[in-house]
């Protein structure tokens, strides 16, 4: 009975300790969405418990080993015990209690974090490797930054072109998988104003870990000074090269092509329109305008050399014959 109070008595001191001297927020970026609020207090008390659990292992296994060791010169057997109903019974019956505890505020934190809200704004997520597009079809825009109001109910809906991304933004705790072919909901309500960064949280290639875009949490006013200039910012895009770029930066081009000559994941497009471009058979062809349609609608009919055929193949399906006109217009724009 002596050693059985001595080790709760510890027990009891390391849990205090570890709840004292372990504080979450110190384990995690500051938190920026009401969502979060939830997220952070299941993290909390998840903390809680460990430090208990962990305390009971550790302080039980410990004193047992420096207590009960072995005496110099003790060569007897140690006391024969069969069986502790009263013990097994506890053991069984508490980690059972616990665990449906933990599962129900498991589902309430669920229920809340994904709960909708009547005057919540929708904002598509379009992710490829490795960029990612912001649609927000109320306003009628489509920007490479994602642009919010700051304590504005959202609904995103994700998708991806190609393979599986995952939207996260860690201020906002909460994460979504983008699959290809499927739309997933992801509740997000931006409480701080400020600069963020959303992140891929699924490895999806060699420039995972750079399919970063920015996220900017303005005021209300703020936000609406963004929609008025954005949508006079396309509707000015009147030329061919201006709807060019913009298509770049939008339907991901940009991810694996620079503008200035780095080799990202494809070829850089400076210089690319006349130039002798070696195919990896060894046939030199001219980057004329035939060739630059062909090379968008279908990237693996000629393979530039040096290269591997990772550019998407369903752009024939995405871009309208425009869209490539306008592309290539484009593209003869970038030179030195
Ligand atoms: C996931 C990466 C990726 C994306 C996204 C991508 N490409 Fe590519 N692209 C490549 C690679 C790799 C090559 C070189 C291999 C090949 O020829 O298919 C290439 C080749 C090209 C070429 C031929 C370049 C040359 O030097 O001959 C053109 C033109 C091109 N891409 C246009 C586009 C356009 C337009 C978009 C956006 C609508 C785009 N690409 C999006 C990876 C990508
Ligand atoms: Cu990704």
């Amino acid at each position: 009975m002596k050693h059985f109070i001595n080790t709760i008595l510890i027990v009891v001191l390391l849990t205090v300790a570890g709840i004292v001297f372990i504080d979450p927020t110190d384990l995690l970026p500051p938190l920026a969405s009401s969502q979060g609020e939830t997220v952070d207090w299941l993290f909390g008390i998840h903390l809680k418990i460990i430090a208990f659990l962990f305390s009971l292992v550790v302080v039980f296994m410990l004193y047992s080993v420096v207590v009960f060791r072995n005496k110099s010169g003790d060569l007897g057997d140690g006391k024969y015990i069969h069986g502790n109903t009263k013990l097994e019974i506890a053991w069984t019956v508490v980690p059972i209690i616990m665990v449906v505890i933990m599962g129900y505020i498991g589902v309430i934190t669920l229920r809340d974090v994904t709960a909708s809200d009547p005057d919540e704004m929708v904002v598509e997520v379009v992710s490829s490797q490795w960029a990612w597009r912001f649609d927000y079809p109320d306003h009628g825009l489509s920007s490479t930054e994602l642009i919010l109001p700051v304590d504005q109910p959202v609904r995103f809906e994700i998708t991806s072109m190609d393979v599986i991304h995952d939207f996260w933004v860690p201020e906002f705790r909460v994460k979504q998988d983008a699959v290809p072919g499927a739309v997933n909901l992801l509740r997000i309500t931006p409480t701080v104003i400020g600069e963020y960064k959303v992140r891929c949280a699924e490895l999806c290639g060699v420039r995972h870990s750079q399919m970063l875009a920015d996220v900017s949490v303005l005021d209300r006013e703020g936000f609406d000074d963004w929609v008025v200039s954005e949508v006079a910012r396309i509707a000015s895009l009147d030329t061919p090269e201006a709807r060019g770029e913009q298509l770049y930066q939008n339907q991901g081009c940009i991810g694996c092509h620079s503008l200035d000559g780095t080799i990202v994941v494809g070829p850089t497009w400076l210089n690319l329109y006349g130039r002798n471009e070696e195919l990896d058979d060894g046939t030199i062809v001219i980057a004329d305008e035939d060739y630059l349609r062909n090379s968008i609608l279908y990237p693996g009919d000629q393979i530039v050399s040096g290269y591997q055929n990772l550019m998407p193949a369903n752009y024939a399906e995405i871009l309208s014959a425009d869209d490539i006109t306008d592309l290539i217009a484009y593209i003869k724009t970038i030179r030195e």
